[in-house]
């Protein structure tokens, strides 16, 4: 763990001056008093709040500024001067919003009042909070529970999600699906079949044990750059840093540390990654079988030479199942292949083998480069099999880490939000509230769509999110959204996916994590779980918004309550009165994770979950770690080379964005400035196309199911980024993306593997 100096008086960390400057940046445009900076003091401190941005791991010793510059943003875009008020309505009709950019929308202010959408005026107008719930609840009650659908975005904590699963299974169904259906859906779905637990097994500690890390397709320096701290400190031990990614970031080449006032005054960079390799966009999987061929030929050789083994014989032989099919399919691989799919010469993966093969404990980081892909799954068993040949898992410094979204996105999972009927504790749920819960499969979001575009969703509740910008096929998937009989979404800002709104629609605004929660028993704390499994408590430190703004635990005990009525044994009016009743009944689901949490919440540093993997044992089903034979080594099915001219279009994130919420046009760290609309290309395929820097071009998307999905409008850039592979932001391409191009396992969108070709150009 870092041992920086507490008195380092540079407050915006994650990369240098340039990120000093943005922040500054946006407070000023937020307007937040500059003593709110004084907030950020708070931000992921064990008696403060955890921030909303992303969720890596909060330290038991944090820096005396404990954020960086996406989450200051964040929490900059919460606690904004801006308010979005009923009068907000009276000027703007939705017909008018709908015009407007996403950046805008939310730009506008936190919303403050309770809305209903009212058809005759074509306006939102404010209804009593009581009104509301009773008129959801009357929706609710009067449609059939198998067409209603509870989405959940991620950021609410574990005492909300606890809730609103229960309050779903109360109603009649498993229809909970959240944002890791769109994310790391495939890790939870891969890593529980190769190690059986859907989560990473590694905490901070092992960062200080590790002897290599592997980085498969994240990019920390925007999207979790706290985590420098750890990458930079073990780089100053000199542990390598191994980087697969297309596209050279930036941040994951050098980190300058804005808490070391010697950095920030000298050009003192530290280096991340020692290596780095483009390999093609899909092509993750044939990286990483090169690798374990090396490993297993090496390995091979010792044992013809009587030298000492490569591979973990002891691990393999103890703790793992189908290693000789895996090893036969690996001598089998040819280096064409593997060169060809990963875009990487076989001395480049012999240099990422050799130092695997010289280290003793590794940990392998990855992101949406290996997950939202048509093999996202395999991607991770991938990576599962070459971590288990030298028997990295369950021991000190090594394991897979799934670097996770959301704040909470691991946490909501954790307490029963899963549309997975057996991922869920029903037979204790049943005992704990005598009821008789749905056992049928519920649906995840790309099946809620699919079944929303056969008419046969009828409502979408939803806690946060923006789902109209966040959802692949826009194009077929706007227009059913407004068929909807009834959307109900409670968030902080105005967005997209409440204008394209139901028939009937209320959007009901909530507290910030930031902001104080006060309820009848006093003022009120909650938890969530962060990418290494650990939970905290969090309260909030700033005055809410509007006194007219209640709690997510309120909306939901509100609708729950008016929705079920005598038929819930909850008492859903203490529950919202005091948070800690929700924890008790926790702790009575799940004792192992949440006995007695209340006292152990502010434990500095989190309350570790329990991971089998960690004490190497599998809850699989041979009880053994599982070795995986590929099916393929990637070739994505929906995108053969089937078609000259071809490109693999990833959408990315830039640095000034959270998802579908824009801070501003501008992508510091990739150079990009002022515009989304730009499209990331190799030189060469710019001119194979007769374009230079700048010139317009519309995308098509390469498909045979007679939907035409294009975006015209893109600036192309070029950039350092394999051939036939380019690059696009999220959510601007996302009309880009078909619906079925997911992974078959876990149904995430293959957002970064995109069939498409240039469709147009204009100079
Ligand atoms: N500031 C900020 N922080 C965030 C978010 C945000 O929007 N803004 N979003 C949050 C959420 S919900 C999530 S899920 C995470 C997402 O964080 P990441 O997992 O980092 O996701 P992306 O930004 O989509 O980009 C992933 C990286 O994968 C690379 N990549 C693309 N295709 C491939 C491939 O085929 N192979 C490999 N090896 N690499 C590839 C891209 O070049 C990019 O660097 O971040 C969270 N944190
Ligand atoms: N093409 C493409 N598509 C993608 C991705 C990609 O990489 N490429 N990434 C996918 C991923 S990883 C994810 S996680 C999804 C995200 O998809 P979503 O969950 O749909 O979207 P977000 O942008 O995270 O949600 C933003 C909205 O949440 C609300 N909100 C913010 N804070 C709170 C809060 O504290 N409480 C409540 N109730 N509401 C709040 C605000 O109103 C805000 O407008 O998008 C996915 N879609
Ligand atoms: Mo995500």
């Amino acid at each position: 763990m870092s041992k920086q100096n507490k008195s380092d008086a540079y407050p915006f960390a994650s990369g240098g001056w340039g990120s000093m400057k943005a922040v500054a940046k946006i407070l000023l445009q937020e307007k937040t008093p500059l003593t709110d900076s004084r907030v950020l003091m708070h931000q992921n401190k064990p008696d403060g709040f955890m921030c909303v941005s992303c969720s890596w791991a909060k330290p038991a010793d944090p820096h005396v500024f404990e954020f960086c510059e996406s989450g200051a943003k964040a929490t900059a875009w919460d606690i904004t001067a801006k308010r979005v008020t009923s009068d907000f309505f009276q000027v703007h009709k939705v017909s008018e919003l709908l015009k407007w950019h996403d950046h805008d929308l939310e730009e506008a202010g936190r919303l403050t009042e309770p809305l209903r959408y009212d058809a005759q005026t074509d306006r939102y107008v404010p209804v009593s909070w009581q009104e509301a719930f009773d008129a959801i609840g009357a929706e609710l009650r009067a449609l059939d529970p198998a067409s209603v659908v509870f989405y959940s975005s991620g950021r609410a904590s574990l005492e909300t999600s606890y809730m609103l699963q229960l309050f779903a299974r109360m109603y009649g169904n498993n229809n909970l699906p959240d944002s890791s259906n769109m994310c790391h859906e495939s890790t939870a779905v891969g890593l529980k079949e190769a190690i059986g637990v859907g989560v990473g097994t590694i905490t901070l500690e092992d960062f200080e044990k590790t002897d290599l890390m592997f980085f498969f397709g994240q990019n920390v320096g925007t999207n979790s750059p706290r985590m420098l701290h750890q990458l930079q400190d073990a780089r100053k031990r000199g542990v390598p840093i191994i980087t697969f990614n297309p596209l050279r970031e930036p941040g994951l080449l050098d980190f300058a540390n804005p808490q070391s006032p010697v950095q920030m005054l000298t050009p003192a960079e530290t280096q991340i990654s020692t290596q780095y390799h483009q390999v093609k966009t899909g092509g993750d999987t044939a990286a990483l079988l090169g690798i374990c061929k090396l490993v297993i030929e090496a390995d091979d050789r010792a044992v013809t030479s009587g030298t000492p083994r490569v591979i973990d014989v002891d691990f393999i032989r103890d703790h793992t199942s189908g290693f000789d099919a895996f090893a036969q399919f690996v001598r089998e691989a040819s280096w064409d292949d593997i060169e060809r799919v990963s875009g990487l010469p076989r001395d480049a993966l012999e240099a990422a083998a050799q130092e695997y093969m010289n280290a003793n404990a590794v940990i392998a980081h990855y992101g949406m480069g290996l997950t939202q892909h048509r093999m996202g799954v395999q991607n991770v068993r991938m990576l599962c099999n070459l971590l288990m040949l030298r028997g990295n898992v369950g021991k000190p410094g090594a394991g897979p880490s799934p670097v996770r979204g959301h704040s909470n996105v691991q946490g909501q999972r954790t307490v029963g939000i899963t549309e997975k009927p057996e991922l869920a504790p029903l037979d204790q749920l049943a005992k704990q509230f005598s009821f008789e819960p749905p056992r049928e499969k519920g649906m995840n979001i790309v099946e809620a769509f699919e079944a929303l575009l056969d008419g046969k969703v009828k409502a979408m509740f939803n806690l946060g999110g923006n789902l109209v910008r966040s959802i692949p096929d826009r194009v077929r998937t706007e227009p059913a959204w407004a068929t909807l009989e009834l959307t109900v979404n409670v968030a902080t800002k105005l967005n997209r996916s409440h204008l394209v709104h139901g028939k009937r629609s209320y959007v009901l605004p909530c507290l910030s994590r930031i902001e104080i929660d006060r309820q009848e028993s006093g003022e009120q704390a909650v938890s969530m779980e962060d990418s290494t499994a650990c939970f905290h408590g969090s309260h909030g430190v700033v005055e809410p918004a509007a006194p007219t703004i209640r709690s997510e635990p309120f909306i939901v005990a509100g609708i729950a309550k008016a929705t079920l009525g005598e038929r819930s044994t909850v008492d859903w009016d203490a529950w919202r009165d005091d948070y800690s009743r929700v924890r008790v009944e926790m702790g009575k689901t799940w004792p192992e994770m949440f006995d007695n949490f209340d006292a152990r919440m502010w434990t500095p540093g989190g309350v570790k979950r329990p991971v089998p993997a960690r004490e190497r044992k599998w809850k699989t089903k041979s009880g053994k770690a599982e070795f995986m034979v590929p099916d393929s080594i990637g070739e994505d099915p929906d995108m053969p080379e089937r078609e000259p001219g071809s490109l693999r279009l990833m959408t990315l994130r830039s640095d000034s964005q959270f998802n579908t919420t824009i801070y501003n046009d501008d992508d510091r760290l990739r150079g990009v400035k002022g515009s989304r609309m730009v499209i990331l290309m190799n030189p060469a395929d710019m001119e194979e196309r007769g374009l230079s820097e700048g010139d317009r071009i519309g995308l098509e998307t390469i498909a045979d199911d007679g939907v035409e999905r294009r975006v015209d409008g893109f600036a192309v850039m070029p950039f350092n980024v394999p051939q036939g592979c380019i690059g696009g932001y999220f959510p601007e391409c996302n009309p880009l993306l078909p619906l079925w191009h997911c992974a078959k396992e876990s149904k995430v969108p293959g957002a970064k593997s995109i069939p498409v070709r240039v469709a147009a150009s204009v100079r």
